[in-house]
């Protein structure tokens, strides 16, 4: 039967999946939406063939049509919301982060245990990206050999004004956090963030920052991460190993020669460049397979990302001492 899914929160990132859903992934309709923005939902529900805009997200959530939930509203708001899927035994697609807190992704983790079987997903899409799946593949087949650095650039054109420092790494180098524990299959260790100079595009943020993580078997992750980078959306990574190395190469199909320049098109933000991931992620998440991050994903990230937070600010070295593995998520 067609899941008919409720989208809560239809900004940027909710209205890119509602148009995913509609028209790009099998399966599955876009039944309901809630937006604090009445005009903003309306929108997206017109765009989506006619969804019932409701008045308040719980109710989307207890709905008897809607089997499926999407969260894409604001950072703060996914525990509630999130809790509430679980309450509702509903499965649940949250946009990253899980929440912004250790204490909010804890409380989840406790819930979904309780309930007694996996409702969560978390939207790190990266995983489902061509690119990053290649590389993970090469790195498992033993292509390139045991594994020893990666180096991340993740470079967005502008942020908003005023972006706290800590957001530069909760809401933007989560994703290399993600990538580094699913890439390696382990877990972080320790975690150094340190200061360049910061750009003056960048509203007194401190931007770039530039983390270095360590993994349990001692693999070397490197991020720069350069949210007022100004020329365009680019993410590079680098797999160095101990036979060769493996780069994520996503060129556009095209390229122009032009009034003495050779020029390639650079995305001006991240939907562009994972389309197919978002496409990939919703796809797999409507099909069931149950492939995505766990609520245990959501938690780690939060974790090693207020352990780096902590770390910019010390400026010291910090080490990450996860809990064990809830039986839920091993
Ligand atoms: C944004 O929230 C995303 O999740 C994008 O994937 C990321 O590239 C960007 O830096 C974030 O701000």
């Amino acid at each position: 039967a067609v899941k008919r899914i409720g989208i809560i929160g239809t900004g940027i990132m909710g209205t890119d999946h509602a148009r995913l859903l509609t028209e790009a992934v099998s399966g599955a309709v876009v039944a309901g939406v809630f937006d604090l923005d009445t005009e903003r939902a309306a929108g997206a529900a017109a765009s989506s063939g006619g969804a019932r805009v409701f008045a308040d997200p719980y109710e989307l959530i207890s709905d008897g049509g809607i089997d499926a939930v999407l969260i894409a509203s604001s950072d703060a708001t996914h525990e509630a919301f999130v809790l509430a899927c679980i309450e509702a035994g509903k499965p649940v697609l949250c946009e990253k982060p899980l929440a912004p807190t250790v204490e909010g992704c804890a409380r989840i983790l406790e819930a979904e245990t309780a309930h007694g079987s996996r409702l969560v997903t978390v939207g790190f899409m990266r995983r489902y990206d061509p690119g990053y799946t290649d590389l993970k593949t090469l790195l498992k087949d033993g292509a390139v050999g045991a594994p020893l650095m990666l180096h991340n650039v993740h470079r967005n054109p502008a942020a908003v004004p005023g972006l706290p420092d800590a957001a530069v790494i909760t809401n933007s180098a989560v994703h290399e956090l993600d990538v580094t524990r699913w890439l390696f299959d382990e877990e972080i260790v320790e975690v150094t963030v340190h200061r360049p100079r910061a750009t003056a595009q960048g509203g007194g943020t401190q931007d770039p920052q530039f983390l270095i993580l360590r993994t349990a078997s001692g693999v070397l992750s490197d991020v720069e991460i350069f949210v007022n980078a100004r020329y365009g959306y680019e993410v590079r990574c680098e797999l160095v190993a101990e036979a060769g190395t493996v780069t994520l190469d996503a060129p556009p199909p095209t390229s122009v020669r032009r009034g003495g320049l050779h020029a390639r098109e650079l995305p001006g933000d991240w939907r562009p460049r994972f389309a197919e991931a978002y496409r990939l992620e919703l796809q797999d998440w409507i099909d069931g397979t149950g492939g995505g991050a766990t609520a245990w994903d959501g938690f780690a990230a939060t974790f090693v990302a207020q352990a780096c937070v902590a770390a910019l600010e010390s400026g010291e070295r910090h080490s990450v001492d996860l809990p064990p593995v809830p039986a839920l998520y091993r």
